[in-house]
């Protein structure tokens, strides 16, 4: 039937990207940590072929450089032959990770497979499996890592009579004028597109649920803490022109997680050494994947989904007398703890690797506020305190005082590889963290 059409959405699978883990990981993790975004490639391919879908649209990034891995190429196009034999077409825009700075490519395209050129946007038909015309793509792909380009005011498909997909790799509503600037408002103002296949923004997130439907699908695997939750794709079912179904589909096979443990939470509970500490993480991962096999028991539609385990980094805070312990040998105790941890989470399935444990415990109940009410000495610590807040030349003394190592970027995706980014929020964290230990050395010497 010509009105019917099952496809999937998704973009920046950074293929050849590996897992950023702070630890070094046990020898039996490693093929993960090397392979997962082509492990959910791999998966999304065979989710396709499992649900017989017309076509896949890839939004951006497949790609993790511009200078593409030939492996990551060889991989792509043999995925690409497994979905040509099941009669699947796959649509492609490149993004500001892979550029299409060259036209040409390093392996011969399967003939299933269809790129957008990067001068022009270009509309492609796509023709149902009974060879009537069922859909409209459009789109354009970046010709280098910046594009200010309004490519979407040039996407023009002849009519509305068929399903019209734009693909665009974009940040959406944003003062950064890098990837392509667009507003949600500019892309309804484009009425023959009925579905607007977003890439870029690696979180999934349904802008707009109506016609036009305008949806980023987010990162099929996370690649660190930033991208923390279950990746996954969209599968999409069109009737007569209207989507009929949207479906958000996990395929992370290692998920990101950051958990905090309040120790002082549980009165009954407050941990007296390492070993109670132990067990309450314990009690929390076995939380973990409870909740896991839950959610999972809800969204019972995928038979196989491919969750192997999750990466935890741990954050203690509270108050507590552990912390005198702490203080004593935390570098040691990180060791310690988490090699014990990872001795027993990380045989199970879905295994928990603690990648990182950090302590933010303290001996004395520090009601910042009060303390500063109560006492000078405490007042006029908190003035420099908040002269670094507002002072922003003092702010980047205070940066550089740290170490050339740091640089401070609020664009995640335009970085200097060589330096470790700091952003507002981080630097924040780390001016209360210095406060918090100004008042506790102090408060240590009693008066
Ligand atoms: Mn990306």
């Amino acid at each position: 039937m010509a009105g019917k059409l099952k496809f999937i959405h998704t973009a920046d699978i950074h293929l050849g990207s590996i897992l950023h883990l702070s630890c070094d990981p046990r020898e039996d993790i490693l093929d993960l940590v090397n392979n997962s975004t082509y492990y959910a490639f791999e998966y999304i391919c065979s989710f396709a072929i499992e649900n017989n879908v017309d076509f896949i649209i890839i939004s951006g990034d497949l790609y993790d450089k511009e200078a593409r891995s030939v492996r990551a190429s060889k991989f792509f196009i043999e995925q690409c032959e497994r979905l040509r034999e099941n009669n699947i077409k796959v649509y492609l825009i490149y993004g500001n990770h892979d550029p299409l700075t060259k036209e040409t490519d390093i392996f011969h395209m399967p003939d299933n497979v269809f790129t957008f050129d990067s001068n022009n946007a270009n509309s492609i038909d796509y023709f149902n499996r009974d060879g009537e015309l069922a859909a409209r793509i459009v789109g354009q792909s970046y010709k280098t890592a910046a594009e200010s380009r309004k490519m979407h005011k040039t996407y023009v498909v002849p009519d509305n009579s068929v399903y019209n997909i734009g693909l665009l790799h974009t940040q959406l509503n944003s003062n950064n004028k890098n990837y392509v600037p667009s507003t949600s408002i500019e892309l309804k103002e484009n009425v023959n597109i009925d579905y607007w296949a977003l890439g870029h923004i690696h979180k999934f997130n349904i802008v707009n649920k109506d016609t036009p439907t305008i949806v980023y699908p987010g990162i099929p695997q996370g690649r660190d803490i930033g991208e923390e939750g279950m990746g996954g794709i969209i599968l999409a079912e069109v009737e007569d022109k209207s989507l009929i179904n949207l479906q958000y589909i996990t395929t992370s096979l290692v998920v990101w997680k950051k958990v905090e443990i309040k120790i002082d939470e549980d009165k009954e509970n407050i941990p007296e050494n390492l070993s109670d500490l132990e067990d309450i993480m314990l009690k929390k991962a076995e939380s973990i994947v409870e909740e896991y096999n839950n959610i999972s028991k809800i969204n019972g539609t995928i038979e196989n989904p491919p969750l192997k385990g999750f990466v935890v980094q741990w954050i203690i805070s509270g108050m507590g007398a552990i912390n005198d312990i702490i203080k004593q040998s935390r570098d040691e105790i990180v060791q310690v703890l988490t090699k014990s941890l990872n001795d027993k989470l990380l045989n199970n399935l879905p295994f928990i690797l603690s990648d990182s444990i950090e302590f933010k415990t303290s001996t004395f109940d520090l009601n910042i506020d009060k303390i500063i009410a109560e006492n000078q000495i405490f007042r006029e610590v908190d003035k420099v305190v908040q002269c670094c807040f507002r002072d922003d030349k003092m702010k980047m003394d205070l940066l550089k005082a740290m170490g050339d190592v740091y640089e401070y970027s609020d664009d995640v995706e335009n970085y200097n590889e060589q330096k470790l980014q700091i952003d507002e929020k981080e630097l924040s964290e780390i001016i209360l963290k210095a406060r918090q230990l100004a008042f506790e050395k102090l408060l240590e010497r009693g008066d």
